[in-house]
C-alpha cells in the first residue's frame, strides 16, 4: 500500500495515525505539488494506491483503511456531520493559507471573506461542542487535532477565545500517535 502526501499537511496526517492504529504496513511516498498534479485528478495529498485501488481524498482514504482493519468509520450521521464541520474548516483554512502565501489580499475578494468568516463561524460551533480529553478518539476528533496542529503550526488561527478547542488540543497531545506524526519543527 503506497500514501502520496506531505508531513505538514493535515488531511495526510489524519491517514497517518489511522494506519498506525490499525498497525498496518505502508509506503510513504513524499509528493509536492508537480508529483500531486501528474498523479491525481484532484493536484491534492493525499491519495491512497493499493493494488488496484486508488482513492484520491482523506475522508474515502479512512473509510477504506478502518474498515480494512475491520473497524467503523463515522458510526453515526451526527459523527459524520461534525466529521464534515472539520473537513469545512481545514479546506478553507489551507485555501486561504496558500492564496495569502501567493501575495493576495484576502480583505480584497469578497469571496475570501466569506471563506475567513466560514472559519470563524465553524470555530465557534466546534468551540460549543463537547470534546473528550484523553483517548479513545474518533475520526472527527482525530482530525479536529490533526487541525488545530496545523493551524498552530502555519500561525493562522488565534485559538484564545476558543478555550473548549485549546482543552482538548492539550489532551491530544499526550497521545503517542498525535506525538509521532507532528509536522517537523524549526
Ligand atoms: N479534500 C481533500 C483535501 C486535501 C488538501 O487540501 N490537501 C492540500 C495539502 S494540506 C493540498 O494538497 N493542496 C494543494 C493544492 O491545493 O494545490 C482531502 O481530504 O484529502
Amino acid at each position: 500500500m503506497k500514501l502520496y502526501g506531505s508531513y505538514t499537511s493535515p488531511f495526510v496526517r489524519h491517514v497517518r495515525i489511522v494506519l498506525l492504529e490499525t498497525q498496518q504496513a505502508f509506503e510513504f511516498i513524499e509528493t509536492d505539488q508537480a508529483g500531486s498534479t501528474a498523479k491525481s485528478p484532484t493536484q491534492r495529498v493525499p491519495f491512497l494506491e493499493d493494488g488496484n485501488i486508488f482513492l484520491t481524498d482523506s475522508a474515502s482514504i479512512t473509510k477504506y483503511l478502518r474498515e480494512k482493519a475491520g473497524q467503523e468509520f463515522c458510526k453515526t450521521a451526527q459523527e459524520l456531520d461534525v466529521l464534515c464541520l472539520v473537513s469545512t474548516l481545514m479546506d478553507a483554512t489551507v485555501n486561504l493559507f496558500f492564496i495569502k502565501r501567493d501575495g493576495v489580499d484576502i480583505s480584497a475578494v469578497p469571496y475570501l471573506q466569506r471563506q475567513a468568516a466560514r472559519i470563524q463561524s465553524t470555530l465557534a460551533e466546534l468551540n460549543q461542542m463537547s470534546w473528550p480529553t484523553s483517548t479513545p478518539y474518533n475520526d472527527a476528533q482525530i482530525r479536529l487535532a490533526c487541525f488545530i496542529g496545523w493551524a498552530k503550526f502555519r500561525n493562522q488561527i488565534d485559538f484564545s477565545i476558543y478555550e473548549n478547542l485549546e482543552k482538548f488540543y492539550a489532551g491530544a497531545l499526550n497521545y503517542g500517535h498525535f506525538i509521532a506524526t507532528q509536522p517537523p519543527q524549526g
